[in-house]
């Protein structure tokens, strides 16, 4: 990273609509539970928010930004993960603190894009 990047804010790499289901808490095995995540691509961090569109009226507020949950890449693993599902497009996101997620997209060439962004950044992690 360029040295002004230390004092700025993080990086956007890339924003978009993702199916998303966790599937393990620190190595402990969930339910699946799909829904249409808000996926931002920033800096170490995958963050998730809730799809506006999918909210009811009473659990919209003004400036809805908080997000849902947040994901440090670092010393994360990526595989594709067809056989983890019925869903096609299916790849597996795997926490150093045993959080697993399922990301799909019924759109080819967006999840690939997706894979190959999230494991440029796990890759220039692993180098630092
Ligand atoms: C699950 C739900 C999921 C499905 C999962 C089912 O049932 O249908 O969509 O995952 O399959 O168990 P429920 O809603 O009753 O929890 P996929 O869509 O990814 O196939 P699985 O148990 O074979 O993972």
């Amino acid at each position: 990273s360029s040295p002004d990047s230390d004092f700025c804010t993080p990086e956007l790499e890339k924003a978009g609509l993702l199916n998303k289901t966790k599937v393990a808490e620190g190595g402990r095995k969930l339910r699946k539970n799909w829904s249409l995540s808000w996926v931002v691509l920033v800096g170490n961090s995958l963050v998730f928010f809730k799809d506006p569109k999918s909210q009811t009226p009473s659990s919209w507020r003004p400036g809805n930004s908080r997000p849902e949950s947040s994901v440090d890449l670092r010393g994360a693993q990526l595989h594709w993960a067809n056989d983890l599902s019925s869903k096609k497009n299916v790849f597996k996101l795997r926490t150093v603190t045993g959080n697993e997620f399922l990301l799909q997209s019924d759109t080819d060439s967006l999840i690939k894009e997706w894979f190959k962004t999230i494991q440029s950044v796990i890759d220039r992690l692993d180098r630092e």
